[in-house]
């Protein structure tokens, strides 16, 4: 589906076009490249300082994108196209993306812009508005590498009094076909996750991602970020993410055969200093077009049926990427504008400094944001029951928290950064896109993990100096919020745990919870 840009004279159809291809479309199949011709249309490329800096992007993150568009840029090149690409570093670079594609279309007396809907609501207003007011010709094309369309999602929400994924879900398995036999999923049934909760020991043996030397095109890149963006987030080096095509699909491939098969038995475990554990870390190569969803997904279903992996490992990880990711995004669409400001309980807390320096007592905090500092990468359970759960239970402001998430790792983008944030981590949509919020205390951490014998706290004591932060907070959390949450089914059992506690306890709770706060901001 393609819309036209408003108040724009149409396009004229004699002289070539301009077709932006943006840092996260970097993919052979994009629609706005089926729909150009090689002979007329010229191809826009740019890095420029406001996408660049719009958050504090990872070190990591700005680098693997530069250099992987610079070599999408050859690759499309040496397949016939014309391709503008407008470096960094040189000095009439206006800055922004529109800024460059008004001044490719007056160097190339170009009729108008093409390009697939960006994944951010910000820029796709941005480049609408400056068509309309330039009078530039703009078609947005749906960016049709996602499973479900943005009407498809709608149509399938329209009406439905809870938006639930397992459902999307089982859509998307019957559209697809995968791990599907005939009508009905393979195995018997839709999901194995009661299998995929096991506690990860330490292991010599355990896999780690395809790492890549940088080549001289990546390595120009990271003399380029060192020397612009030295005050960006995290480290840049070590640098080893792929930046081709060619390398992601290995990257794809050592995964299928190396750390699929315990995928799903430790998909929520987490261990200290093992930052990857049997995660395929195929996200920033998918979310920026290396990778398509379904060439990763009959890879992993192949690995099933070909004896090499579990079901439970094939269902899970075939799961985050059919149903959790398109669930997202189709919520996302489906909320903005606005979405990114939501805030339930109405939380205004600033986020600690530590989120920003991992320098914290809280091992489990440590860890998860230093190896955040570390390799732009965390888990989805670090994410989720680490640094998610604690700024929830501490009251920070889901915007702040929803800002970090988007700077500081290398596949956040907002279309499926701020669902995650805002809806599942924060539950600052109030219940859009889970049905509770994701709280716990540091019992849940010290079953999935190995942190808390490591950590100056101690998990098993309650309230007083020494005791887990996580503790109290979580009760001061469910106490402030009680109006909100108490009618929830699914909360409701808290409730009447503490209201079985007596009064003194119940003041130890909300003390120690004052004064972890209280040391938090001091
Ligand atoms: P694996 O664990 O190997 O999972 C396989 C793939 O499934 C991922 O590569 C990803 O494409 C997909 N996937 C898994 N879970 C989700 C999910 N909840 N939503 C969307 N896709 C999913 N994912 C991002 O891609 N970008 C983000 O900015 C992002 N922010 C997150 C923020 C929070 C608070 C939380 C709880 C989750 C977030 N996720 C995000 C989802 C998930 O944590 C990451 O996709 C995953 O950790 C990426 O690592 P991986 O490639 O090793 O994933
Ligand atoms: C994230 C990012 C960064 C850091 N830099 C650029 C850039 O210089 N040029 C570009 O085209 N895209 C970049 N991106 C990705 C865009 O921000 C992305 O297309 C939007 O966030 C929409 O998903
Ligand atoms: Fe985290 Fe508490 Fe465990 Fe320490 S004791 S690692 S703060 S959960």
């Amino acid at each position: 589906m393609a819309h036209t840009g408003q108040n724009a004279p149409e396009e004229n159809a004699s002289v070539g076009g301009l077709v932006v291809v943006l840092g996260d479309q970097l993919s052979f199949e994009l629609a706005a490249l089926k729909a150009a011709d090689p002979a007329r249309d010229v191809i826009l490329m740019a890095e420029v300082a406001a996408e660049a800096s719009y958050v504090p992007h990872h070190k990591k993150k700005v680098a693997f994108l530069f250099a992987a568009m610079r070599h999408h840029a050859e690759a499309l090149r040496a397949e016939g196209w014309r391709v503008h690409y407008a470096r960094y570093d040189v000095a009439d670079n206006s800055g922004t993306l529109v800024g460059e594609m008004g001044r490719a279309l007056a160097t190339y007396h170009l009729s108008g812009v093409r390009i697939c809907t960006p994944g951010e609501y910000r820029l796709k207003a941005e480049i609408a508005e400056w068509s309309a007011a330039q009078q530039v010709p703009l078609t947005m094309l749906e960016d049709d590498r996602f499973l479900c369309s943005e009407a498809e999602f709608q149509s399938w929400a329209k009406g439905r009094k809870q938006l639930r994924m397992e459902y999307f879900y089982r859509e998307m398995r019957r559209k697809t076909g995968l791990l599907m036999a005939g009508t009905e999923p393979e195995g018997g049934r839709w999901n194995y996750d009661a299998e995929n909760r096991k506690a990860a020991q330490a292991d010599i043996f355990m896999p780690r991602p395809r790492a890549f030397a940088p080549d001289a095109v990546t390595q120009e890149v990271l003399e380029l970020v060192e020397r612009h963006l030295p005050q960006n987030f995290g480290d840049l080096h070590p640098f080893w993410f792929a930046t081709t095509r060619t390398g992601a699909l290995e990257a794809l491939e050592h995964f299928a055969t190396q750390a699929l098969p315990l995928f799903g038995d430790y998909q929520d475990a987490m261990l200290s200093d093992a930052p990857f554990l049997y995660h395929s870390v195929l996200a920033q190569y998918l979310n920026a077009g290396l990778l398509g969803p379904m060439e990763i997904c009959r890879r992993v279903e192949r690995a099933y049926y070909e004896g090499h992996a579990p079901l439970n490992a094939v269902e899970g990880y075939i799961r985050q990427i059919i149903g959790w990711r398109e669930f997202v995004r189709g919520i996302y669409w489906l909320k903005m504008p606005g979405y990114t400001t939501e805030n339930f309980f109405e939380a205004s807390r600033p986020l600690p400094a530590f989120y920003w320096t991992g320098d914290t007592d809280m091992h489990c905090l440590a860890q998860a944001i230093g190896q955040t500092r570390k390799e732009a990468y965390a888990h989805h359970i670090q994410r989720l029951m680490v640094t998610g759960n604690f700024a929830m239970l501490a009251g920070v402001d889901p915007h702040a928290v929803h800002e970090w998430y988007l700077a500081v790792y290398a596949d956040a983008y907002e279309w499926v950064e701020a669902p995650n944030v805002i809806g599942m981590s924060q539950f600052a949509d109030g219940g859009v896109l889970g049905s509770k919020p994701y709280a716990a205390s540091g019992n849940y951490i010290n079953k999935m993990s190995d942190y808390c014998g490591a950590c100056r706290y101690r998990v098993a004591q309650k309230t007083g100096e020494g005791a887990c932060p996580f503790n109290a907070l979580y009760w001061d959390f469910m106490v402030r919020n009680r109006e909100k949450l108490s009618r929830n089914p699914r909360i409701g059992h808290a409730y009447r745990t503490w209201d079985r506690m007596s009064e003194g306890k119940q003041a130890e709770y909300l003390d120690s919870a004052k004064a972890v706060l209280d040391r938090l901001w001091d």
